[in-house]
């Protein structure tokens, strides 16, 4: 059950329905060619999702949620994540009809298996990749999530910034670890886990992180970041950011 069905709230976005923060319009001409529409901002979530997309050559329509002026906390928005957070993916061509998925993480396994690439089809290849995303899912992203919060903070709180930097530069040296034994995060192969941990550290300054002393994750990092997909993703969340 996803969250949002837990909370009992819809989870699916109806055909007819043509709200959305954005103005989205289920029925507009833009959705004959493209099916999916993704919810995001230039963050460290969000950028996971455009990465997944160019990676797998499929056209997208992208939606600014401004987190900067809080609009993923509009009462409009809770119809598409009553989490109140970016990114959300709507794919208006799932087996069900149409339907809206939250959470970064089975947002990418959603895309890798419907397309049938950036995840191994089963065995040890597979459950490394889901070891690295629920990794990156309950340690990673929180660390850095919350370094960044309090270290960005205009009241310091040392034991917070202890607690939660300590821990994002712990959970980076063990990934420096395991990329000076493997090319990828999860084995011989470019996968999903790759993209969620590439999202965070594409904002590490955020949290307080550098590679100084990650040679490993530096050379993984340069690589991520020269694949074209990558750079057309980055390109397309950085345009979602008015100019100031
Ligand atoms: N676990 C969620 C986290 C999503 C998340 O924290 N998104 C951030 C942007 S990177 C956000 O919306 N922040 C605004 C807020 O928390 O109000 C996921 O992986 O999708």
């Amino acid at each position: 059950m996803t969250l949002i069905a837990a909370a009992g709230l819809p989870w699916r976005w109806p055909r007819a329905h043509s709200g959305g923060l954005a103005g989205a319009s289920a029925g507009s001409s833009f959705e004959k060619t493209t099916v999916y529409t993704v919810y995001a901002f230039a963050t460290p979530n969000s950028v996971k999702v455009p990465i997944v997309l160019e990676e797998l050559g499929l056209a997208y329509d992208l939606r600014g949620v401004n987190v900067r002026k809080g609009e993923q906390k509009a009462e409009s928005f809770a119809a598409l994540n009553v989490n109140g957070k970016v990114p959300v993916l709507i794919d208006s061509d799932g087996s069900d009809g149409a339907m809206t998925l939250t959470e970064s993480a089975a947002i990418l396994v959603y895309l890798a298996e419907k397309h049938g690439q950036l995840l191994p089809a089963e065995g040890m290849a597979r459950a490394r990749v889901f070891e690295q995303l629920f990794f990156h899912a309950s340690a990673l992203s929180p660390a850095f999530g919350q370094s960044g919060f309090f270290r960005n903070h205009a009241e310091p709180m040392p034991v917070a910034i202890d607690r939660f930097h300590g821990e994002a530069k712990r959970v980076t040296r063990l990934l420096d670890g395991v990329l000076a034994q493997r090319p990828y995060v999860a084995g011989d192969a470019y996968s999903i886990a790759d993209i969620a941990h590439f999202g965070w550290f594409w904002r590490r300054a955020f949290a307080g992180i550098d590679f100084a002393e990650t040679p490993n994750l530096a050379r993984w990092y340069e690589t991520v970041a020269q694949r074209p997909a990558v750079q057309r993703a980055i390109a397309r969340v950085e345009a979602l950011v008015p100019a100031a």
